[in-house]
């Protein structure tokens, strides 16, 4: 329901009309970001493993018009030229059968939307990928149109704790829009309904601590409910998750949004990081949650990395560390904690590296290996099974509180979910070899994590669990992995 911002500002309802539904379908609750995917193999992907496998849903790259540049970095997306839906993964028709598609599957899509600005400099006149041209050093974008008027003045982000420059310089040198301007105001609004329009549920909101809040309040409150043609309810309002990377020290703070919508908890990535790498004992993880800092479970956006900090070094865990990455997503899908997100990455030995993509510079469209994984050049760390499969220990939990922590007083853990679920990780160089409280009733267990249950049959370890509750339990340093998950959607 739309309300008059007046309305809004004036009572405590921003809370209750604050937009933290993701709006999944059944038990779902992961979302999964396949990065620079085309429109066409989500579609597909949706329907082949996604809705199979119990995804909730896709954050999808940003889906309208970007600046072309040389050699195609991943990050020209993050330059708009226009709102036209036309990228590198596919037009407004593809993009709209990949909506229905996937909602079909009972299956969300999430859009990365560029509310702040507009392309960097660039020589002379700009090309997008939709064909639009426009001079962004004279803030000069006719496909939409905006002219220098809609943009703050240039200035550089010199000091990240001055707000003004935070929120009204160039974010590493791109136009800035002003969002306070009416016309700026409507041409965002049109471009977020005209997505809603097409059935996605929600929008990932990139650099939102670059934008005043009462700004994003004012947007978010005026686009129009979700589209009930594409299954959703009356009144629905859209999934907002928002950028916000505050490491608790910053002027500009995660606070001042997580009452519009949910936020990314990066401090969530780095302190995971963190305790998988080794660099903080896993049996402090008891706490994991509120107590480390966190944003209320409700309010984060939980993710292992995401498509910027798996590029940077430091603590942050990424597809090349597997074992270590494998337990820490285990860890997370497993722990009651946080709006989780996947990541699902190209490989790269550079930060700017194109996706996968021919020699026309078109993307191309992964390859499947006989394990259902990815070949040419696209990672899909969601089609690891200890990943997927966690997915679905996390479908099958869902609901239930975490009981029976167990810990070695170092890197070997253990929990319960209820009586749906158990999980044990060992991130210690010796064996965990403990007889423990599974919480689950009588009956042989498929370990997901060394294999999965297929047609009655597990095939990796499996566990029997007595009357009691109580079941063996080993990891050792000959496994292939750190852990070892067992829930009632797999009992044999
Ligand atoms: C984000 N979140 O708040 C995105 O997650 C992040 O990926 C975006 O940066 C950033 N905000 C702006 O949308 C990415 C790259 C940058 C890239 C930028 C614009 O991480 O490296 O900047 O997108 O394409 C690149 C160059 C810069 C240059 C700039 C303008 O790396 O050196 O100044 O383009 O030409
Ligand atoms: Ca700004």
């Amino acid at each position: 329901m739309r309300l008059p911002l007046l309305v809004l500002l004036c009572s405590g309802l921003a809370l209750t009309l604050a937009q933290h539904n993701p709006h999944w379908w059944g038990n779902r609750n992961t979302i999964v970001h396949l990065f620079e995917w085309k429109w066409t193999d989500i579609a597909d992907e949706c329907e082949r493993f996604l809705g199979p496998r119990g995804y909730a849903g896709v954050q999808v790259s940003p889906a309208n018009e970007n600046i072309i540049s040389e050699g195609r970095p991943w990050w020209e997306r993050y330059q708009p030229i226009s709102y036209k839906l036309v990228t590198r993964s596919g037009n407004e028709l593809e993009f709209a059968s990949m909506v229905k598609r996937c909602n079909d599957v009972g299956v969300r899509i999430y859009v990365d939307v560029l509310l702040n600005h507009m392309s960097a400099d660039f020589d002379g006149l700009a090309t997008g990928t939709g064909g639009s041209v426009a001079e962004p050093a004279k803030k000069s974008f006719p496909s939409v149109p905006y002219t220098a008027e809609d943009f703050h003045e240039t200035c550089e982000i010199t000091d990240w704790n001055d707000r003004f420059q935070v929120q009204q310089c160039e974010l590493v040198g791109l136009k800035d829009l002003n969002q306070n301007r009416d016309w700026v105001r409507t041409k965002l609004i049109e471009f977020l309904d005209h997505l809603i329009e097409l059935g996605v549920a929600g929008f990932r909101v990139d650099a939102a601590k670059h934008m005043a809040a009462e700004d994003l309040l004012f947007i978010y409150s005026s686009v129009r409910d979700l589209n009930i043609n594409h299954g959703f309810p009356n009144n629905a309002r859209p999934f907002i998750y928002q950028e916000v990377i505050d490491h608790g020290h910053e002027t500009v703070t995660r606070e001042e949004y997580n009452e519009l919508g949910a936020v990314t908890e990066f401090r969530f990535s780095e302190e995971i990081g963190k305790a998988f790498r080794g660099n903080n004992a896993l049996k402090w993880l008891q706490s994991w949650g509120t107590d480390w800092g966190f944003l209320s479970s409700g309010q984060a956006l939980t993710f292992v990395d995401n498509h910027d900090n798996q590029r940077d070094s430091g603590d942050v865990l990424n597809y090349k560390s597997p074992k270590q990455y494998k337990m820490a997503t285990a860890f997370h899908l497993a722990y009651p904690y946080g709006i989780s997100r996947v990541m699902s990455s190209f490989g790269f030995d550079d930060r700017d590296q194109a996706p996968p993509q021919d020699a026309q510079e078109q993307l191309i469209s992964p390859e499947f290996d006989a394990d259902g994984g990815c070949s040419n050049g696209w990672i899909c760390e969601h089609r690891w099974r200890q990943i997927y499969n966690m997915v679905g220990f996390k479908n099958a939990v869902r609901d239930t509180e975490l009981t029976n922590w167990w810990d070695n007083g170092d890197n070997q853990i253990a929990f319960c979910r209820g009586s749906k679920g158990f999980i044990a990780i060992n991130n210690n160089l010796y064996n965990l070899s403990e007889t423990l409280q599974t919480c689950l009733p009588a009956g042989e267990y498929c370990d997901v994590i060394s294999g999965s249950l297929v047609d009655g049959v597990c095939t990796g370890k499996s566990v029997s669990v007595d009357g009691n509750g109580y079941g063996y339990i080993h990891i050792g340093t000959e496994d292939f992995d750190g852990v070892l998950a067992i829930h009632t959607d797999a009992k044999l």
